[in-house]
């Protein structure tokens, strides 16, 4: 297991390299390429200049997150095959930099959504993600992208980019005529567009889940539990065709059994990474909050997820997610340095001892 840390780039992170570097066992990032609209070429030059610069920090830039899928290849419209064009030429350009892995999604229109960024914990004054569905209906899509971006302390959120928000309206209208197996079909295009360049030059696409892991403003969505994952990884049949298991965004939807889910993909070699964090459900399955990464301060049990990456999938690349703000820290919401740092050494140290113990069974 390799772990590591989701990193914004210089100017676009409250958290530094140098900091990254020196949280017990980092090696590296799952670095983002969100700056530019989807759809857009990552060239050489540039893919080059943010991974040399990782790289002189000390750390590894083997992941990179939110490559973003422009919405004409979500719907279906004609000018995907430019836009698909352009994606292989991004997974080249990766590649050419030593890039193994690139996590994406396959939401409609909004990446994750929460209703609070900064939800006030009670028991311990510190403040996290939050999501209550009765909040949701109250509010109109437009509302819910004012918020968000109104309240992320002046950092864009991952998926928020504002270029992508401007034509919201329009593109929710264009997807009334997109019913989930048309999304299906149109995912199945978009792989089989892209998947035998990830063959040719040895980079596996995670398909992150959708977050929360259900349908929303009547969008269609389509990958947030087994089944949809299953029918996702038949589209196309390759090792390149995997997961990036968000155990918050899978673990947000009750009926899912993560551990199980992780056992299922990970013996199918089907799990590219994984986002490791948990969330407590707050006495309704459609109300949530992200709790710090401890088994007791939530509904996912670590250990049991930690120990099925082990048994199933012992050399994937994983890395905390959304941390609380604690100790009056203020940066991007989810993507502080102080609660991620203590998941990872949670995490660290629930690895440490399924290898021991493991190693002594064998011994
Ligand atoms: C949320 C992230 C996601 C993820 C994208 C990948 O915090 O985990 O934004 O990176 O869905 O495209």
């Amino acid at each position: 297991m390799k772990m590591t840390f989701r990193w914004y780039g210089e100017g676009r992170d409250s958290v530094t390299l140098k900091q990254i570097r020196q949280i017990p066992g980092m090696s590296g990032l799952m670095g983002v390429l969100d700056e530019k609209a989807a759809g857009d070429v990552w060239t050489y030059e540039e893919c080059k200049a943010y991974v040399d610069h990782v790289h002189e920090a000390g750390l590894e830039c083997e992941v990179i997150e939110s490559v973003n899928v422009h919405e004409d290849i979500k719907l279906g419209l004609p000018t995907r095959d430019q836009y698909i064009a352009n994606y292989c030429e991004s997974i080249r350009n990766l590649a050419k930099v030593g890039v193994k892995v690139i996590v994406y999604n396959f939401m409609p229109v909004l990446d994750w959504l929460r209703t609070d960024l900064a939800r006030v914990i009670p028991e311990d004054g510190s403040n996290s993600l939050y999501y209550d569905e009765e909040e949701l209906g109250n509010m109109t899509p437009m509302e819910i992208v004012e918020n968000t971006a109104k309240n992320s302390n002046g950092f864009t959120l991952p998926g928020w980019e504002p270029e992508r928000l401007a034509e919201l309206e329009h593109t929710l209208e264009m997807y009334k005529s997109v019913d989930e197996d048309k999304l299906f079909e149109n995912f199945k295009y978009f792989l089989d567009g892209i998947i035998p360049t990830c063959e040719e030059v040895g980079v596996r696409m995670a398909c992150h889940p959708d977050d929360p892991g259900w349908p929303i403003f009547g969008l269609p969505r389509i990958t947030h539990d087994q089944a949809g994952f299953d029918r996702m990884v038949q589209l196309h049949d390759s090792p390149c065709n995997t997961l990036c298991l968000c155990t918050g965004s899978l673990g947000s939807n009750v009926n899912n059994d993560i551990p199980a889910i992780i056992r299922h993909f990970g013996e199918m070699d089907r799990i590219g990474c994984l986002h490791v964090r948990n969330v407590k459900h707050l006495g309704s399955d459609r109300r949530f909050r992200e709790s710090s990464h401890l088994s007791a301060d939530g509904d996912l049990d670590m250990y049991e997820i930690m120990k099925a990456i082990y048994d199933t999938c012992p050399d994937t690349y994983i890395r905390p997610d959304h941390g609380r703000m604690i100790w009056d820290e203020v940066g991007r919401p989810g993507y502080g340095l102080y609660d991620r740092a203590l998941g990872v050494c949670y995490l660290n140290g629930l690895w440490e001892a399924i290898c021991k113990e493991e190693a002594a069974k064998k011994a």
